[in-house]
């Protein structure tokens, strides 16, 4: 496969304090796309003064961001990925070569200690089960993954909260995709940056709504 520049698309909701880390991180061709929901630490700022592009999505929602990305993204192959720090963009090559045999490849999350809480991580576990049940060879829902562009939004995920990555793979298994897992590493999110989801009980409960109603 050619592929000379790739756009990793960076959900963000008040990251400033974690995106120059991010940033400086992200490998040589990969070109970040920070699709901002109304942020109000500069972030947008943030991310412009480090050469990153900006788009703005106004409907709020993990999954308006990324959609917005991706539809606003122009390379063949792209990658999302958090915007928080957690993960790292050094990793994504590695994903991205996956995509020789497989149309989408995700991260599996491997936690340092105290990173991940446990209420979200069983959760977690709960669904990516029957996932596997339904002949996903998966162990996370993950928040990192590389995909072909058109493929993905020919996919037409709907949701636009956190339902939208639970609704991506069920799409994905629907549609008889090869899906690939690979571990990478989660740290903690960058100091001076809060949670949106799985940090705090009401993100936790969000999330929990949209995947249900994405389960329905
Ligand atoms: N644009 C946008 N980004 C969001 C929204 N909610 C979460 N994010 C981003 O999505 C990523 C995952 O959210 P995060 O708070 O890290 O979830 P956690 O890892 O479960 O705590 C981060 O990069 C957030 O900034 C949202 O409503 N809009
Ligand atoms: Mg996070």
């Amino acid at each position: 496969m050619l592929v000379d520049e790739i756009d990793v698309v960076l959900p963000c909701l008040d990251e400033a304090a974690a995106l120059p880390g991010v940033l400086r991180a992200m490998p040589a061709g990969y070109r970040p796309l920070v699709v901002d929901n109304g942020s109000r630490d500069g972030s947008p700022d943030v991310a412009r003064s480090l050469g990153a592009e900006v788009v703005h999505e106004p409907r709020p929602g993990y999954g308006a961001a990324v959609h917005t990305g991706i539809e606003h993204a122009r390379s063949e192959v792209v990658c999302v990925l958090d915007a928080d720090g957690s993960l790292d963009p050094g990793e994504l090559p590695d994903l991205v070569a996956l995509l020789a045999r497989a149309d989408l490849a995700v991260g599996r999350r491997v936690p340092d200690a105290g990173s991940w809480p446990w209420h979200a991580r069983a959760g977690n576990a709960v669904l990516a089960a029957m996932l596997r049940r339904k002949g996903l060879p998966v162990r996370d829902i993950a928040p990192m993954r590389a995909f072909r562009r058109q493929d993905l939004l020919d996919l037409a995920v709907e949701d636009r909260a956190f339902g939208y990555p639970l609704e991506l793979l069920l799409r994905a298994a629907a549609a008889g995709w090869r899906v690939v897992e690979r571990d990478v590493r989660y740290g903690p999110r960058a100091a001076g940056t809060k949670s949106k989801v799985s940090g705090s009980v009401r993100g936790t409960v969000r999330a929990v709504r949209d995947m249900a109603a994405v389960l329905r």
